[in-house]
């Protein structure tokens, strides 16, 4: 059996019901072939790859909280420290019901290529917890916050691992997060990215993520000769990624005709109206329904649908497995021309392989989506350094390193002789860096 499925066989033997994980592990591993199979000898005699499919750390934990009726709850807390061959542990913390060690062991292990694709100093891990943000009131966020890190500042700093936001953890939860670590360690530090204005955060972080996604698809259409301005998309979901992502498109002369929650799905003929959709997800905290008050014109429907739309770019930007076998077909038959990824995994390996061999233009989430990460970065160098940049400077440093994304990304699949195939271009330049610091520093 080859080196690589020897691995994956393993991870689906060590780690079972983790599916999102095995999902990850399989579509890295399987594009790498290429690769692993002219350095195998090497490779295999330091086990390259089953070290890199095993954390460096996983840790669990309690999280109780009193609500505000005086009950009292307990979620589970994860931080999983995947790799930190490259810098300290960097990645975001996901609130959601749906959160369990196999969702974040896939998320960090995703995050080790990601982070290294972005050239910075920044390792791979991932964090969250199965709590519901969603109608809980200020207090019970902020009591849940500071719970959470009561345990988890033991295992990270501003030199070891530097959490963030993901899906239900934004500016409001980053606050009361940095409050806790600074209240129980006693020390100021870049500790946490996504940090407010006013207390150490980075101009453009909110908006880097969506921003990025935008700059590596459109400097990707341009390597394919396709001009962005004037085209149409679908973007699915309506949070920090979605809503920068359809703001930068729309700067770009993109029209936007769609986005969605978990509840249902707009589509907007005229163009999705940013200003609205900010006022209902990021003040009022609402739900898509209200959309329609704002734009007569719009349509709002329950349930998913975002892909059946007619249009020339596909933007998923809500969570994994949203883009499935049956919406590639949907894409493919109404003439899209590419699927970019805002949000992690969001399109499952069967539709990516349709949409590829249908010669649709497909940029992965580790690649496509990997601004906000690099901003987070960039936080860092500046509370490195006790300054902060401009917005413009920032902004013009995130489009910079998204810029070089794509062109490596595009080069390291010519490298291989599989020009286009962009899963296995990130994949394999996401990779090299990680290795070659791995084979450096030894059996650890
Ligand atoms: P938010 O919490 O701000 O928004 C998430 C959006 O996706 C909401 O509209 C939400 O709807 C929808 N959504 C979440 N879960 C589901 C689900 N199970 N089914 C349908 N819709 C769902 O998160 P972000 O915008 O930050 O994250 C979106 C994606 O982008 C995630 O995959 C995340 O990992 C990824 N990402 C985020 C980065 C960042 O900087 N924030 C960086 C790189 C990637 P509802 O409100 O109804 O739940
Ligand atoms: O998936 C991701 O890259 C993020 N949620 C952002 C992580 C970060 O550290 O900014």
């Amino acid at each position: 059996m080859s080196y690589v499925d020897e691995v994956i066989e393993s991870v689906v033997a060590k780690n079972p019901a983790e599916p999102e994980f095995h999902q990850a592990v399989k579509e890295v591993l399987e594009s790498l072939r290429p690769v692993i199979e002219a350095n195998e000898e090497k490779y295999r005699k330091v086990a390259l790859l089953e070290r890199m499919v095993e954390p460096e750390r996983q840790i669990k934990f309690r999280v109780p909280w009193v609500d505000d009726k005086g009950q009292a709850h307990v979620n589970t807390g994860y931080r999983v420290q995947f790799n930190s061959a490259i810098g300290p542990y960097k990645g975001g913390i996901r609130l959601h019901p749906s959160v369990n060690i196999g969702i974040i062991k896939f998320l960090g292990f995703e995050q080790v290529f990601k982070n290294s694709l972005t050239s910075l100093p920044i390792g791979g891990g991932k964090g969250g917890s199965d709590f519901d943000p969603k109608g809980k009131s200020d207090r019970e966020i902020m009591a849940f916050c500071q719970s959470f890190m009561t345990e988890l500042c033991k295992y990270i700093g501003a030199d070891t691992d530097v959490p963030a936001g993901d899906i239900g953890t934004g500016a409001r939860e980053i606050g009361f997060m940095f409050g806790q670590y600074k209240r129980i360690r006693g020390v100021y530090e870049g500790v946490l990215t996504g940090k407010g204005l006013s207390y150490g955060g980075s101009l453009a972080r909110t908006e880097a993520t969506g921003y990025g996604l935008l700059y590596l698809t459109q400097e990707l259409l341009k390597l394919n000769g396709i001009d962005i301005a004037g085209k149409t998309a679908c973007v699915s979901g309506s949070g920090n990624v979605a809503i920068y992502a359809i703001e930068k498109a729309t700067q770009l002369g993109v029209k936007v005709l769609t986005c969605s929650d978990s509840n249902g799905w707009v589509y907007d003929p005229d163009g999705i109206d940013v200003a609205a959709l900010k006022e209902i997800k990021e003040v009022n905290r609402a739900r898509l329904t209200e959309y329609k008050k704002y734009r007569p014109n719009s349509e709002y429907h329950e349930g998913r649908g975002v892909w059946v739309v007619k249009a020339d770019l596909a933007l998923p930007c809500a969570t994994q497995n949203e883009l499935l076998l049956e919406d590639a077909k949907a894409l493919v038959e109404n003439g899209c021309t590419a699927v970019c990824e805002g949000a992690n995994m969001p399109t499952t390996l069967e539709a990516t392989k349709y949409l590829q061999e249908h010669g649709v233009i497909f940029a992965p989430g580790k690649a496509a989506n990997a601004g906000g990460v690099a901003t987070s970065a960039l936080e860092m160098s500046q509370n490195s350094e006790r300054l902060s940049w401009t917005f413009d400077e920032v902004d013009a440093k995130l489009k910079n390193i998204m810029i070089n994304i794509t062109h490596n990304m595009v080069d390291a699949a010519k490298r291989y002789g599989h020009e286009g195939d962009y899963v296995m271009g990130a994949n394999i330049a996401g990779f090299e860096k990680v290795a070659d610091a791995m084979m450096a520093q030894g059996i650890c």
